[in-house]
């Protein structure tokens, strides 16, 4: 089974509480402080593995917690750290913000991501001596490990693919020019899910082709097997439209090509502009000086493709064609990765699931906002650096502290306290 969408729930450690210990020895009367600090939690990263081209590991299982830090102990002893928690991923998979399908990261580049990070360890309460407090009876906690929701999206990686109706050639001509050993056969749909091939070139730079399930009129509105796995060729730089210029199946290869550019169109305008080449397949069982292919000539001249003939069967045109697609590859520009579309306020805020909620309460005419996910964030801000207040302010408006303080009554220069911090109301 093919599996290309999935979402998981991920959380990474929490870091270990520190320790409240005194040391006890014999002959030293009055022991000092000496609570080790806890460990930090293990974080989540996703890493690719060339191994698998489906996420169909993830269907069974969804979540994916690493481990907390331990708490500290006496003796200064710190709490050990939990261990990461590495999710192998296939190659080309898109990380996506479960709730606004914005793009997180593509691990097309092979680099390891870090999703979430794990919560630092408290410190113990060794720490917190100072010669007008020789006793401290505390240790702070750790803090919590990020979590999130995320959507997994598999876009395979491949420079140039196969798109056309059912039944055309395209898995024939897959196996012929690659060590791919796609399904053939003489029905349509034989094709259920994406092949990738390596192609060699003799002189030049070879490239990936994929091969992906064939397209219907109305595939957008789910006809047939759908336009669904278009997302496989969305990288590709370049597309190879198949169609079956012997007509053998009694359709106009003129409206084959008409049908599929629609339906490339109403996938992605991206796609639907793409470089393309027409290649007309069974050439074998072809009259080329029949009146339709001439028409269909000069119909795809018109339309700026270039056309060429092959046979998949006999193999003619095949080596022009891998020679050709080598040639146009070298003058494009690299395939796609695609960018970060969440903001840095967004992505901080989606990393701490469920813990939003803030209250306000005012004392002494000073209105103090708490929630725990606002603790987290202090966690985050360096209160001497422009941008990393900026980023804070951001944080407040957008996940609705601000309105809700006016709801409490605030005005301009009243004092807002969170957890300390304090600053003047201006906004
Ligand atoms: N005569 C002739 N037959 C071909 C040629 N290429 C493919 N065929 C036949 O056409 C049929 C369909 O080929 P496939 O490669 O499975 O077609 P496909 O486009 O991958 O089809 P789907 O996976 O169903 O979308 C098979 O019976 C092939 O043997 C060719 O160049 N000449
Ligand atoms: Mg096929």
């Amino acid at each position: 089974m093919f599996v290309d969408n999935v979402k998981i729930y991920v959380k990474a450690g929490d870091g270990g509480d520190g320790a409240v210990s005194f040391r006890r020895e014999k002959y030293v009367a009055a022991g000092g402080p000496d609570g080790g600090d806890g460990g930090n939690g293990g974080s989540i990263i996703f890493r690719v593995d060339t191994g698998t081209n489906t996420l169909l590991a993830f269907r069974y299982k969804r979540k994916f917690i690493a481990e907390r830090g331990e708490n500290g102990k006496a003796c200064k002893m710190w709490g050990k750290g939990g261990e990461d928690l590495v999710i192998l991923v296939p190659p080309g998979t898109l990380l996506r913000d479960a709730d606004s399908g914005k793009i997180i990261h593509d691990m097309a580049n092979g680099e390891d991501f870090v999703a979430c990070k794990g919560g630092r360890g408290g410190w113990g309460n060794r720490h917190f001596a100072t010669p007008t407090r020789q006793i401290p009876r505390f240790a702070k906690k750790g803090t919590a490990g990020e979590e999130r929701n995320i959507q997994l999206e598999l876009k395979m990686i491949a420079d140039v693919g196969l798109v056309g109706f059912p039944n055309v050639g395209k898995s024939s001509i897959l196996s012929r020019v690659s060590a791919a050993k796609p399904k053939i056969a003489d029905y349509h749909f034989t094709t259920l899910s994406p092949n990738l091939g390596v192609v060699s070139v003799s002189e030049g730079k070879g490239f990936v082709m994929a091969d992906i399930p064939g397209l219907i009129e109305g595939a957008a509105d789910g006809l047939g097997l759908g336009h669904e796995f278009l997302r496989h060729v969305d990288r590709c730089r370049l597309l190879l439209h198949v169609v079956d210029i012997s007509a053998s199946e009694g359709r106009s290869p003129i409206e084959d090509i008409e049908k599929i550019d629609f339906e490339l169109e109403k996938y992605s305008k991206s796609l639907s502009s793409r470089p393309q080449i027409v290649v007309a397949n069974k050439a074998d069982i072809t009259d080329r000086d029949d009146d339709y292919v001439k028409e269909f000539e000069a119909f795809v001249r018109e339309s700026g493709r270039e056309l060429m003939y092959v046979s998949a069967a006999t193999g003619e045109g095949l080596r022009e064609l891998v020679n050709k697609v080598s040639e146009r590859l070298a003058e494009m520009p690299d395939t796609t990765v695609y960018e970060p579309e969440i903001g840095e306020v967004d992505n901080m805020l989606a990393k701490s699931v469920g813990t939003t909620d803030t209250t306000v309460r005012v004392e002494d005419g000073v209105y103090y906002v708490e929630g725990e996910w606002l603790l987290n964030l202090l966690g985050q801000v360096n209160f001497d650096d422009y941008e990393s207040l900026d980023f804070f302010q951001r944080a407040l408006i957008k996940n609705g502290v601000i309105d809700k303080l006016r709801e409490s009554g605030i005005s301009d220069g009243d004092t807002v306290n969170i957890y300390d911090f304090e600053f003047d109301f201006v906004f």
